[in-house]
Order: C-alpha cells, then structure tokens, then sequence
C-alpha cells in the first residue's frame, strides 16, 4: 500500500527547529522560526492570559461542542479588532491559528473560483505556495523583495497586479510582512487597492503580526484602505504571536462582504468547510481571547504587553546594528531598523547563513531571513560577532 510513497522534504524553516534542538553547543542561538522570545531568551506567558486564565479556572465550565464558527464572543472581538467595529457584512468564524484561517478561505476559494490562480509575493511566507497549491490552485508569484535597494520593486509588484486576470486571488501581507520585514506605505496600499479593484483581483490580507509594526490601528491601514474601497476581500488573523499563545492555534477568518445578506451566505459556506474538516474549533485559547478583549481592564494589559514586545524587537534592531558596527562591519545597516515585525532580511547569502550555523551554532533561515524577535541582551554579542566574521568573509 504505501510502498511507493515518497519520503516528503521536511518545512524549512520548522526543519531547522529540528536541527537546532539536536545541537549540542552551548552557546547556540535559534534565529530560524518566527517566535518571540523575551529578554530572557524565554517565550512569554503574558500576564493578561494568565489573569484571564484565572479567571477561568475560578469559574470552570463543562466543555460541549462549541458552534461551527466558533465562539460568537470571540468572533465579534476579532472584527472589533481587524475592523474597529462589528459589521454584519463580514463573515468571521474562528480558526485554527492564521495557517487554518487560511486554508478555511482557500478551500471556499477553490469552490467559487476553481480556475483562477494565486499570486503570493516573491517571497513569501513559505507555508503559502505549500497551502493553496495543497487546496487545489496554481501558485504564482508577484515580485515584492529588491535585493539591490535592499527594499521593494513596488513598481514592478504593481505592474504584475496590473498584469493579472479577474479573479487572481492576491495573497497580501498586511502588515510586517515575513520574511522580508519590508511592508508597502499607505500611498503605496491606495495604489494597490486601486489596481486591485479596477483588475477586478480577489485580495486576501494575511495578518499574523498585527500590533507588531507600528500599533494594533496603525497596522490595520491596508484592511481600512479595502474596507474604504469598496471590494470584497478576505483576511486571516493570528494571535499565535500577538498573544503568545502559539500552542492554542487561535485565529480567524474574515470575509468581507458587500451587503450583510451576502455575508450570511458565505458564512454558510464557510461553515461546509469547516464542518467537513474538522467539525468545530477548539475552546480555550479562543476563550481566553475573547475574555481579554472583551475585557477593558485585560485588554489595556494586553496592549501594554504587545507594546513591550514590538518596542523590545526595535530596540533588539538598533542593538544589532551597532554591535556589527562596533564588530567592524562597515556597510550600510540602517535597513535592519526600517524593516518591521519579527524578521529581518539580513542581505546574507545562503552560503553565509551556512557559516553562521555551522561555525557558529546561529541558526537563520537559508534565505537570510533571522528572527529579531529572539535577540537579547545575552544572545546579542554572539551574533554579532558571527555575523560580522561571516560578513567581513
Ligand atoms: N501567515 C504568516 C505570514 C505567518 O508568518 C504565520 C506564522 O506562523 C502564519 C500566517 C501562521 O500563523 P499561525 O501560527 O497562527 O498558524
Ligand atoms: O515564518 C515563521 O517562522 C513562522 C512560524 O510551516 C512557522 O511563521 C514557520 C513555518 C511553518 C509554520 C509556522
């Protein structure tokens, strides 16, 4: 039966994971995956998780089967969040982190649009290609990354939304874009949503890193400038990162509509996927979201936390810039503290991100791409030391 099965490529970044536990150096450093981890190299538990887990634990409740979309509570904090209100035509139901939020919206993709294609950027989060080619679809790319300017060919990226049939399904990073760090300004959005709506393109605004940019408002920019538009779209939320709480696979998919008729249609639909998948989400992570954000007390905490995390993150990126200065390096680094988010492409050369690994035990993604999010004061001179060895050659 499973004789001819080929042996599958592990996913590379969380293949590196793998590699890293297995390296028995002291002093190694993991840069590969996406996570935050605090000053003290540690993943945090927030405080407003904990509080509100308390709170739950005081108040135990029987666990029956929750609604197919999950909880409701949960469901309207998400659209108060990504939309700044509740809105009737936008279809939100909860999901198994971003990843499942996205593949809920592919497969409802898929059946009402079965011929067109994807456009992820060039490049992209890896597990996006892996995801909708997995739900049935062509992917392409449009290009995004410029290695020469060390930023984007927004020119180029515009010509290819130009360039696209109706119907394209345009995967978009709204804000902090992985893995890159390089995210479009507001004119620049305006330009996009333009070609986007007069191409008659579907977008779908991938959103795990909201609040890690500039604010939880301020990186909602691109959800406003479609909601403005006019145009039907969709959007995934992650709170993997935003509430530490990667295990609990807490997310959401948004579809927005144009009349709330229609929305109730599609949330129907949405629905099939979910019901036939795998019946109904999970209950305590949710819980624990809702109850934060529903909550004016938890949810000022939170907000306190995520400011700690994103400011910590910049702080990280101007301390890894002098310490490569001090180190020697003599080229122009001031691109690590204009990019945003948890990642950094650090411009070094798969060849270079190999020394950093295997002479130095500091583990990066192939592409260049190292966390800044896992940087502390502790870990910081070994990286740089190792990144300036590999940089000076
Ligand atoms: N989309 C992007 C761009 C990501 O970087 C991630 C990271 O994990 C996800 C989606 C998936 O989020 P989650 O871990 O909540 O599934
Ligand atoms: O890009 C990252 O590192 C995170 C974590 O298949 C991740 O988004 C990486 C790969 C993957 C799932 C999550």
């Amino acid at each position: 039966l499973f004789a001819d099965v080929a042996l599958a490529p592990r996913d590379p970044i969380l293949g590196l994971n793998e590699q890293f536990n297995a390296d028995t150096r002291p002093g190694k450093v993991n840069l590969g995956v996406g996570v935050y981890y605090d000053e003290n190299g540690k993943l945090p538990l927030l405080k407003c998780v904990r509080e509100a887990e308390a709170a739950m634990a005081a108040a135990p409740k029987p666990r029956g089967y929750l609604p197919i979309d999950g909880i409701a509570a949960y469901d309207k904090a998400v659209q108060k969040l990504v939309f700044g209100s509740e809105l009737k035509h936008v279809a939100t139901v909860q999901a198994l982190g971003g990843t499942g939020a996205l593949k809920i919206g592919a497969d409802f993709l898929k059946q009402l649009n079965p011929a067109s294609k994807v456009l992820i950027s060039d490049p992209s989060w890896e597990n996006h290609r892996a995801l909708f080619t997995q739900a049935g679809f062509t992917v392409e790319t449009y290009p995004y990354y410029d290695a020469a300017s060390k930023g984007i060919n927004f020119d180029a990226m515009l010509a290819a939304l130009n360039a696209a049939p109706a119907g394209t399904v345009v995967v978009l990073h709204a804000c902090c874009h992985n893995p890159t760090g390089y995210d479009i300004t507001a004119a620049q959005w305006a330009q996009v949503v333009a070609a986007v709506k007069a191409k008659g393109l579907t977008p779908f605004l991938d959103m795990a890193y909201q609040g890690f940019g500039f604010g939880l408002k301020e990186d909602g920019e691109a959800v406003r400038q479609f909601m403005a538009a006019g145009v039907g779209f969709f959007v995934s939320t992650s709170f993997s990162k935003s509430f530490s709480l990667y295990g609990e696979r807490c997310g959401a998919l948004s579809v927005v509509c144009s009349s709330d008729e229609e929305a109730v249609r599609v949330l129907s639909q949405l629905k099939i996927m979910i019901r036939t998948n795998y019946s109904n989400p999970p209950t305590h992570g949710a819980q624990v979201v809702a109850q934060v954000l529903s909550d004016d007390k938890l949810r000022a905490l939170w907000e306190e936390e995520l400011a700690g995390m994103r400011v910590r993150i910049k702080a990280m990126r101007s301390a890894l810039v002098a310490a490569l200065k001090a180190a020697g390096v003599t080229q122009d680094l001031s691109f690590v503290t204009e990019q945003l988010g948890m990642f950094s492409y650090s411009g070094l050369s798969a060849a270079q991100m190999q020394r950093l690994r295997n002479e130095f035990g500091v583990y990066g993604v192939d592409s260049g791409r190292i966390c800044v999010a896992a940087l502390n004061e502790g870990n910081l001179p070994t990286v740089a030391a190792a990144m300036a060895a590999v940089i000076k050659g």
